[in-house]
């Protein structure tokens, strides 16, 4: 179990602690605490400048946020979704829970996202939609996705849970597809505690998740149709304001550990740092190794397990993947039609560590130390 002082992965960014209680004692003073208050509205505007959209729309956490997007671009029950296997379970659970069918995808290993020409060879009578991920912040193939979207009449959507501030082919993430969608959760680099946003360039589009994120109300205070209550309350958006303050310290952070892990790593047998996308602005919020057993000498489990008897929680990210649990796992002829190879060789290796700017260059020697004594260990054994 992690302790306060345990190095841990997703450790939260709270920001300058002064400027949260300001903003939290505005909040009590307002007595104004919940629907579309002034904080939602400012953090909503604020991740529409990060993002260069017209629109965004908070809401209580990401997964909320990926339903309302979906069912305001029009995707019922019964339709099929390709999803990549490879991503946060969230991302399939999402759709699976409002009676969407989430098909997976198989992955390209170098980038870990969706691979297009999986994707269209997945694509059938029922499918309506894509929802790709950009994993760890790395952008995906946007381009070849748009293309297929629009030559196949689907909704494409986007889950940037993990890629806010960062860019694909220069421009921010957030404006493409019809819709793409943010988490603000505790562990991510910009925190609310709990949050989302949906972010769109479409007017109309954006109207629609505004309706169904408040019980179908419409702008004009009409019931315009069912809808569900995601709204994000304001203790969470003076969290949010106040993560989101403190951005630019944050990724130069993450950058300069993801610079020194992989000094500290360079030249370990079978241990590689996984980079960001050349050339792209890249938010380094997850810290992700794999190890190659063959050349290690030992799995990534026993990596986890030796790292956690330095007080190191490294974290599964991604593994097991979505087609390997429940209730996909049983029911591959309904989400899993083709064999994802590629998805489960990188799902065997990935292992994310602490990062952030609680995790000191120093912790992240004692890390990287922790990982060369595992996988030497390993080796005098084969030797012995
Ligand atoms: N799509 C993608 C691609 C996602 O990655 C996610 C979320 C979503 C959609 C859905 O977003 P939300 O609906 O949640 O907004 C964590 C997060 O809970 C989850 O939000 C995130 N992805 C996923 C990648 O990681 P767990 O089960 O590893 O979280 P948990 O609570 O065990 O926390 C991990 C570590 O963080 C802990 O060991 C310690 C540290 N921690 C955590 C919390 C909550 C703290 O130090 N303080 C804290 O308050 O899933």
């Amino acid at each position: 179990m992690a302790s306060w002082d345990s190095l841990v992965v997703g450790r939260p960014n709270v920001g300058e602690r002064e400027r949260l209680l300001r903003r939290l004692e505005g909040v009590l003073d307002r007595l104004w605490l919940t629907n579309n208050g002034p904080l939602v509205r400012e953090f909503e505007e604020r991740i529409a400048r990060v993002a260069g959209t017209r629109h965004a729309v908070a809401t209580c956490n990401a997964t909320t946020g990926i339903q309302i997007a979906a069912r305001a671009a029009g995707i019922r029950p019964g339709d099929e979704v390709i999803v990549p296997s490879f991503t946060w379970v969230a991302t399939a659970h999402a759709l699976e829970w409002i009676g969407i069918v989430p098909v997976f995808c198989d992955v390209d290993e170098a980038t870990a996202n969706a691979d297009p020409e999986h994707v269209a060879r997945l694509i059938g009578p029922r499918t309506r939609g894509i929802l790709a991920v950009h994993v760890f912040g790395r952008p995906c193939e946007v381009d070849a996705l748009t293309r297929l979207a629009d030559e196949h009449g689907l909704v494409l959507l986007f889950d940037a849970a993990h890629a806010l501030g960062c860019t694909y082919r220069g421009k921010p993430v957030g404006g493409f597809g019809t819709a793409e969608i943010f988490s603000f959760h505790a562990t991510k680099f910009v925190n609310s505690v709990e949050g989302g946003v949906i972010v769109t360039d479409d007017d109309a589009y954006a109207a629609r998740v505004r309706a169904l994120r408040n019980q179908g109300i419409d702008p004009a205070g009409r019931i315009a149709g069912p809808g569900t209550v995601a709204r994000m309350n304001e203790f969470c958006a003076a969290m949010g304001l106040t993560s989101l303050d403190a951005i630019d310290t944050i990724v130069a952070a993450n950058r300069r550990n993801h610079e020194l892990y992989e000094e500290h790593l360079a030249g370990v047998p079978g241990v590689t740092v996984r980079g960001q996308a050349p050339g792209e602005r890249a938010n380094h919020q997850y810290l992700v190794i794999e190890v190659e057993q063959a050349r290690a000498g030992i799995s990534r489990e026993t990596v986890l397990e030796d790292l956690l008897r330095y007080d190191v929680h490294a974290r599964r990210y991604f593994s097991p993947i979505c087609h390997q649990v429940e209730p996909y796992r049983s029911a591959p002829e309904r989400h899993v039609p083709l064999p994802l190879p590629r998805a489960e060789a990188l799902a065997s290796r990935v292992l994310s560590l602490p990062t952030g700017p609680t995790v000191e260059p120093d912790d992240v020697a004692a890390v990287c130390r922790a990982i060369r004594d595992s996988i030497s260990r390993a080796g005098r054994r084969l030797v012995a």
